[in-house]
């Protein structure tokens, strides 16, 4: 029998920082698992080397859920994106081990292609509406079929999700950058720009926005009423997600489709939302949930609902997350979309993917396993750079959520 001989954690800062496990067998087969936590990178770090690479050495690879169950049920303090994050690594690198074994794609394990390829949206921001609009082109010409519109607020400055460079990368400095925050600004604004632009691009392709947590129910609800008309593919985040109660109000107000979950680690995080039909898509991802063996039973209960899938899919994921997603997205019956950020070009000289982007769709290589490679001395150029996510405050001072 082929036994987990070692596993190693790797953090580097190719571009930005990323948390990278990799397993490595008897036989001398290696697997990959992604295990970044933006801006709390090393404390998963450590749950890796501290707690479980002790525990998986000697174990067979080819158990994967009885390893899940043995991670998460062996804990004892279950669930929490540290937690989550830590035994997603393992799974995912344990999924690529098992596909290398086979040679096959991850993809045919997990049942084989629903569908051709995987659509994305990529994210168009601008400082003001002018510049959001040339972003919105810019992004119809390459090809994508969806997009993400953001904008900052006029009067405010910044706002969640206005790219500064090529990518939007919002962990920036290495202490929390401060943002102001209207929350009356932002409900004035926003359906208008969102209805300029319709009026300059038509229904010609799917239309996003992310209000990343900042309403109150009553106030997404109103959110949610304003913008019908602009058919939006979905309204992201509208109220802090940890409570599920709340989106019960803002769905008997809107017929505008609600997406969240990118911040929850596990199926009892969006049960409710997913069980009373609150929720439109899960953005659940395969890094912060726990792996593709945790992702799958979210998403298998989500089809039986009428909820589909839209994973989280930012640049603090990284190349392998990515792979790993779109293994599952080829798969699953109810996918809905997939977030999709380029990396910059240190991150692809680290990570070697055989993900593909054509016409704003994901594809795979027929690569056994994930099909990512680690360049580990590659990474050795590029050390840890400690980052913090930014934090909101209303105009009088007080924290919101950013
Ligand atoms: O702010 O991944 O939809 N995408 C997002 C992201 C998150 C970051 C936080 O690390 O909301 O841009
Ligand atoms: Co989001």
């Amino acid at each position: 029998m082929s036994t987990i001989e070692r596993a190693e954690v790797f953090v580097a800062s190719p571009g930005r920082n990323f948390v990278t496990l990799r397993i490595t067998t008897s036989d001398g087969v290696t697997g990959l698992g992604d295990a970044t936590l933006n801006g709390r990178e090393l404390a998963v770090a450590s749950y890796l080397k501290d707690h479980l690479v002790p525990l998986l050495i000697g174990r067979d690879p080819a158990r994967i859920e009885d390893i899940w169950q043995y991670l998460y049920r062996g804990a004892y303090w279950r669930r929490g994106p540290v937690t989550m994050t830590a035994i997603a690594a393992v799974d995912m690198a344990l999924w690529d081990i098992k596909g290398k074994v086979a040679n096959l794609p991850v993809y045919q394990l997990l049942g084989g292609r629903s569908r051709d390829g995987v659509m994305v949206y990529s994210h168009a921001s601008g400082t003001d509406v002018p510049s959001l609009l040339d972003d919105v082109a810019r992004f119809r010409d390459l090809g994508y079929q969806a997009i993400r519109a953001q904008t900052a607020v006029p009067g405010i400055g910044g706002s969640y999700g206005v790219r500064k460079g090529v990518v939007y990368e919002p962990a920036s400095t290495s202490l929390p950058d401060e943002q102001p925050w209207s929350t009356e600004a932002y409900l004035d604004f926003a359906p208008t720009y969102l209805t300029q632009v319709r009026e300059k691009f038509g229904f010609g392709f799917h239309l996003l926005h992310d209000v990343h947590h900042r309403l109150t129910p009553i106030e997404a609800a109103r959110l949610g009423k304003a913008v019908e008309d602009v058919r939006l593919f979905w309204m992201e985040d509208p109220t802090p997600a940890e409570n599920q109660d709340a989106f019960r109000l803002i769905r008997q107000h809107t017929t505008t489709p609600i997406a969240t979950g990118e911040i929850l680690n596990s199926i009892w995080d969006v049960k409710d939302l997913i069980t009373e039909q609150l929720i439109d898509y899960v953005r659940t991802t395969v890094t912060h949930a726990g792996g593709i063996t945790h992702l799958r039973r979210i998403f298998d209960l989500a089809a039986l609902y009428h909820v589909r899938t839209g994973s989280h899919g930012a640049t603090d994921l990284s190349p392998v997350s990515l792979a790993a997603a779109v293994h599952v997205d080829l798969t699953v019956p109810n996918f809905g979309i997939q977030e999709y950020m380029p990396h910059v070009a240190e991150t692809m000289e680290v990570f070697r993917t055989g993900v593909t982007l054509e016409k704003g769709m994901l594809n795979l290589s027929d690569a056994p396993g994930l099909g990512v490679e680690y360049d580990e001395k590659a990474a050795e150029r590029h050390p840890y750079d400690p980052r913090y996510l930014p934090v909101a405050r209303r105009l009088d001072g007080s924290v919101h959520d950013w």
